[in-house]
């Protein structure tokens, strides 16, 4: 088979042509316009950035590469005995997976009170030491190599995420127990799974083998995989890129709402028990609202019909009657079946259906891996495989530094005038 740089070597210039064509013909083409509530409103819904890995439709959901979450689970391969799709079938993957000896002593040094997104962004960061396209750049390159490097150092980085992401766990969790060593012929998330000690469970792996497929890429205006796009188009690195769309990541609003759904549904299972009525959850619902609080897992910023992430790992739970006993899980699955409704008339929400976060966490419950504030350190090894692509995609369209323009509220006002 072609290696990954074969490939794109070839598929490259025919998407540099596109772009040039694009140029040549519609740069002064408008699509869209910017509204006063855009600019105050978090620029919500401009068409304001190019991302060629993923297209997110506000009904239907995502595509990679035009394929729906459906389409994928058809076509790409699973692992061997496995069913569900693996992280390489997105992304070939070398494994360079050993960390320096120095960031491991990085990370062992941190107190275990350190939030593991701190950690791993810090991680990621250091990685920065070895970068190719670094010491390329300060060597002297030209703008037509940038990729080349750009995508060394994005394979290194997604192959030494899982030992950078277990090696936290298990300081953080299980002290003092060894790391395995990376076993070649495992897969990405074989070996992430081993690592973090849940190797010999085969249902918790193929979970994470989905999990971190469908958290990969979600197109690029997402708070993560953008500020990657923009800190990579200044040419930081990608560790330097990478590590600072983890701490994005690391937002109640966006990534951490995984952490923030179980640490939910938990306290709502400690206050009114776990064999609950849809009346006593839609309480504890109105509960949360009036409290001023956000309920974590629903609403999108894009999406307007329940997320088809949320649904490919429903239907992961359907498959497996087992999962049916935890209450954990038949509590998300209850709370599902009245929150859409109580945010309808709650109002406020554009989007009252559940997002990926609003099941995500619950399978992990039950399987044993508990610790709650880690899953966004899962979602943060899987967004990689999608902030890293398009970093290689940028840097071979040659695409600028990001540079949007802003206004102060006085300078708006004369505008308007
Ligand atoms: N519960 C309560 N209120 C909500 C809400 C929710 N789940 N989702 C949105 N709203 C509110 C929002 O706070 C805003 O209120 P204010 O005008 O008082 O600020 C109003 O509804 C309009 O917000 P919107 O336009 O519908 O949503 P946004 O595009 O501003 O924000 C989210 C999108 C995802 C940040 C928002 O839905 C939210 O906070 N959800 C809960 C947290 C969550 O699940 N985030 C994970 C999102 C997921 F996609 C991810 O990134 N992993």
């Amino acid at each position: 088979t072609k290696s990954l740089k074969e490939t794109l070597q070839e598929v490259i210039p025919a998407k540099q042509e596109q772009l040039k064509k694009l140029k040549a013909e519609h740069a002064q083409t408008v699509v869209g316009d910017v509204k006063v509530e855009n600019i105050i409103g978090g620029m919500r819904g401009i068409k304001a950035m190019l991302w060629e890995a993923s297209v997110l439709d506000p009904n239907e959901g995502i595509r990679f590469h035009g394929l729906s979450i459906p389409d994928c689970q058809k076509v790409l391969p699973p692992a061997p005995g496995g069913k569900e799709i693996i992280a390489e079938s997105m992304l070939e993957l070398a494994e360079k997976g050993d960390l320096p000896r120095f960031v491991e002593q990085l990370i062992d040094s941190f107190p275990a009170t350190l939030h593991p997104m701190t950690q791993l962004g810090m991680g990621v960061a250091a990685l920065n030491h070895d970068s190719l396209f670094q010491a390329a750049y300060e060597k002297g390159m030209k703008k037509s190599e940038y990729w080349t490097y750009m995508l060394d150092d994005c394979i290194n980085l997604i192959a030494r995420l899982p030992a950078l992401a277990a090696r936290i766990y298990r300081n953080v969790y299980k002290p003092g127990t060894p790391l395995p060593a990376i076993n070649k012929d495992l897969d990405l998330v074989g070996n992430y799974s081993t690592m973090l000690g849940f190797g010999d469970n085969h249902s918790l792996t193929e979970y994470l083998r989905l999990y971190i497929a469908l958290h990969g890429d979600h197109e690029g205006g997402n708070a993560s995989a953008h500020t990657a796009h923009l800190v990579g188009s200044t040419l930081s690195d990608p560790y330097l890129a990478y590590s600072a769309a983890l701490f994005a990541l690391a937002g109640p609003l966006h990534g951490l709402a995984n952490q923030e759904v179980l640490r939910w549904q938990l306290a709502m299972q400690a206050e009114i028990g776990s064999d609950v009525s849809h009346e006593q959850i839609k309480e504890y619902l109105w509960k949360t609202l009036k409290g001023g609080q956000v309920v974590p897992g629903y609403g999108h910023g894009v999406l307007r019909n329940p997320d088809p992430r949320f649904i490919a790992l429903q239907e992961f739970c359907d498959a497996r009657p087992e999962l049916e006993e935890s209450p954990i899980i038949r509590l998300v699955k209850k709370t599902y079946e009245v929150a859409p409704d109580v945010l309808k008339e709650h109002g406020k929400t554009k989007n009252p259906y559940p997002n990926v976060d609003a099941t995500s966490g619950c399978v992990l419950y039950h399987y044993g891996l508990k610790e709650f504030k880690y899953y966004t350190v899962i979602f943060g090894v899987s967004r990689a495989l999608g902030a890293l692509t398009q970093l290689v995609w940028s840097r071979a369209l040659g695409l600028p530094i990001e540079r949007p323009k802003s206004l102060s509220m006085d300078a708006l006002e004369k505008l308007i005038k």
